[in-house]
């Protein structure tokens, strides 16, 4: 921070200082934005020291306008978001699919900027709502930005942009009363979702754990529309890109990601902060299934329709690249809020196809950032601007950041040699697919088919990832007070999976009421596709994931060492839960500085956890009622708990049998690698049965 010094004619001299050099060697004096030094920012300019503020004082009147006007409007969808700078790096050359520039050279890293959202919350929203996660990854190419703008679930809850207000408001805060905040679980939402049957497929994801990741480092993005690949020859394939995790996918679930938005609303920020601060980088492989126009025509259903994936059984995946995070951004404002992505960003050799939502998003971040971001010159904003050279002839408007130089700015003109041309050559051109038709507001057939991918995705799932989409129908359909709502879901349910609607009507209390929904097509039978399961895929790791002890004064150092070479040798994080914030010391002595105290952290907050307190001090813990809910909520929460001989009376207490199953494992001695099988396995899913009916 800058130098300060003595104000002369103050009473109270405010913060004083001797002049000093910043680190970087700029003059550390403190000015104001026309860069007039200041000498007092501690007191108004006033008529004696007890008298009236004068108009004059520019120095109050510059800083409080300035503050005055520091809040830009919040994006209308996406509104929190996150991100970090990376880059990707392709595995080999793809010319045979694409002659987009970055994807050729696997020596070559292109710089990224990556920002991962919820959608309905405000930017103030807790991080661990239940909703879709926006994935965009702008690109930083040698032949311009291309922004893959895209979310954490394959497919999309509407087909025609034209519907996206209405999905939005819906979703939002009711207009009336103005709650309620980052939910779906209301009846403006699913009274639209139950009036839009092609709503099914995705309402099946983000009621799955799909819509409460764990992080954003284990979540898998998608860019859900169908795009193109244009090669040097003109030739082109359709494709759907996909990102993976290298931490695998993982999820949060439900019980734990309401005590998370209490406890840590910032749980996926702080998340991705850390990792990248600690060095561990986080990374995504970009796949893409490629198929044919011809291809595409043979399959079921229509790769237009955004409704719709591409089961990978039909078309797998082939990777591409990689994207590493490794860089968090130096002010949160100037480039997480500030940036602006858009579908239209495209460089040669990707281009899109006609699915109508794609086309309709293709007109909307433009327009929307003019009004969010103020002016036609938001290019010039140091994180939205291309790294390579560009130029052209658009001038003036708001906030024009450049000076452009030049007699001219039209373009042809014969009197400035230097000014930029056209390139036919190497310039972006549109793939020359034959379009006909007539002029007509229609959903074409091939769209019709709203519930047999629905039911691909249940029938894909796990017995415990069933569970929790039931789960999820009860919670939101349980927030809807019109029933009228409840019984036309019952009966989209229906057509989806009669197990899954009638489970979800004895939860509620409501067996055989779902209305009759005739679906527009005959609801197909497929089957599974295993690569839908998060579960059934999961590595076996505990890669990026965070272990909390529960410990307290003169914790056994042997414990203590043990658990930290374990998590290092597995690229997980140790945090250490104290009764108090203030230091603790070992039985050895060392001075460890806990990372969290006990009531400010909840087990909910980590992976896994170990129970390791000096037997003189359980009695303490066992008169805390938080020790006590930190053990029951662990075991609720289906998490795989070390616990010493001596941390007994605290499970007792907690009326968690040390026995219960494989998840409880007795590390007295330090003996971890049990506890490491376990864990690894991420949660005791058998567990569930017993905590939840
Ligand atoms: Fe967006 N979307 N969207 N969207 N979207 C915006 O643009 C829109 C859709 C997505 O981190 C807005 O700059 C329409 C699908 C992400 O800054 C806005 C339609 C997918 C982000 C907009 C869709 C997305 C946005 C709001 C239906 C996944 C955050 C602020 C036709 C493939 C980008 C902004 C960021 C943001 C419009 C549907 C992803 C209003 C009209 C499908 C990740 O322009």
């Amino acid at each position: 921070m800058a130098n300060r010094k003595k104000s002369s004619g103050s009473e109270t001299a405010g913060h004083g200082g001797e002049l000093h050099q910043t680190a970087t060697g700029q003059d550390p004096r403190l000015t104001t934005n026309q860069g007039v030094v200041i000498s007092d920012d501690q007191n108004t300019l006033t008529v004696g020291p007890r008298g009236p503020q004068l108009l004059e004082d520019f120095i109050l009147r510059e800083k409080i306008t300035h503050f005055d006007h520091e809040r830009i409007p919040e994006r209308v969808v996406h509104a929190r978001g996150y991100a970090a700078h990376g880059y990707f790096q392709a595995y080999e050359g793809n010319a045979k699919l694409t002659k987009a520039a970055f994807l050729q050279n696997p020596s070559e890293k292109t710089p990224v900027f990556c920002r991962f959202s919820t959608v309905a919350g405000s930017a103030g929203s807790p991080d661990t709502a239940r909703d879709v996660r926006g994935f965009s990854v702008k690109f930083y190419t040698d032949a311009g930005n291309y922004d893959l703008v895209g979310n954490n679930i394959p497919v999309f809850f509407i087909q025609d942009a034209i519907k996206f207000p209405d999905l939005i408001h819906s979703v939002k805060p009711e207009p009336d009363r103005g709650f309620p905040q980052a939910q779906s679980a209301h009846n403006t939402f699913w009274d639209f979702v139950s009036l839009n049957p092609e709503t099914m497929h995705t309402l099946m994801w983000v009621m799955s754990d799909r819509g409460i990741p764990r992080s954003f480092r284990m979540m898998e993005g998608f860019g859900v529309h169908t795009f193109r690949m244009v090669n040097v020859a003109g030739e082109s394939k359709f494709v759907k890109f996909h990102w993976r995790p290298r931490c695998g996918t993982f999820s949060l679930i439900w019980p734990e990601a309401v005590q998370v938005s209490g406890a840590d609303p910032d749980f996926h920020r702080r998340d991705l902060w850390n990792s990248i601060t600690s060095g561990d980088y986080p990374e995504w492989e970009l796949s893409v299934q490629a198929f044919s126009e011809a291809e595409a025509n043979e399959f079921d259903f229509d790769v237009l329709d955004p409704t719709k994936l591409v089961p990978e059984e039909l078309v797998p995946l082939t990777p591409i690249g990689k994207m590493v995070l490794d860089r968090n951004v130096d002010n949160f404002f100037a480039e997480t809020e500030q940036v602006a992505f858009c579908p239209s960003h495209v460089v040669p050799g990707i281009d899109f196809s006609n699915d109508p939502l794609l086309q309709g998003r293709l007109f909307s971040y433009l327009d929307t950032q003019l009004s969010r971001l103020g002016s036609p010159n938001f290019h010039q904003i140091p994180v939205n601007k291309p790294k390579c050279p560009f130029a052209n002839f658009q001038r003036d408007g708001h906030m024009q950041m450049e000076v452009p130089t030049g007699h001219v700015a039209n373009e042809p003109n014969s009197l400035d040699d230097g000014s930029p041309r056209e390139c036919p050559e190497t310039g972006f051109t549109s793939f020359s697919s034959e379009e006909s038709g007539e002029k007509l507001r229609i959903r074409p057939k091939s769209f019709a088919d709203h519930y047999t991918q629905a039911r691909l995705f249940w029938v894909s799932m796990t017995e415990a990832e069933q569970r929790h989409i039931v789960g999820a129908f009860s919670f939101e359909l349980g927030k809807c007070d019109k029933v009228k709502i409840r019984t036309r879901m019952l009966g989209h349910l229906e057509n989806i999976d009669s197990d899954l609607a009638k489970k979800v009507a004895e939860s509620l209390g409501m067996e055989g009421k779902a209305d009759a929904i005739k679906p527009f097509v005959a609801v197909g039978d497929p089957e599974p596709s295993p690569s839908l399961s998060q579960y059934d895929k999961a590595p076996k790791s505990l890669r990026g994931k965070t272990i909390g002890l529960l410990t307290t004064d003169q914790v056994k150092s042997s414990i203590y060492n043990a658990l930290a070479k374990l998590v290092k040798d597995e690229g997980a994080m140790l945090k250490v839960i104290t009764p108090k914030a203030g230091p603790i010391k070992t039985d050895h002595g060392k001075e460890i500085t806990p990372d969290h105290f006990l009531s400010g952290a909840p087990s909910a907050l980590f992976d896994a956890v170990v129970i390791a307190p000096a037997e003189s001090n359980v009695e303490l813990l066992a008169g805390e009622a938080a020790a006590v809910d930190w053990i029951r909520d662990a075991f609720a929460h289906l998490k795989v708990i070390g616990f010493t001989d001596v941390s007994k009376p605290l499970f007792k207490k907690a009326a968690v049998d040390t026995d219960a199953d494989e998840g409880l494992v007795n590390v007295t001695g330090s003996v971890f690698e049990k506890f490491t099988s376990a864990a690894k396995k991420h949660r005791i899913w058998d567990r569930e049965r017993k905590v939840r009916r």
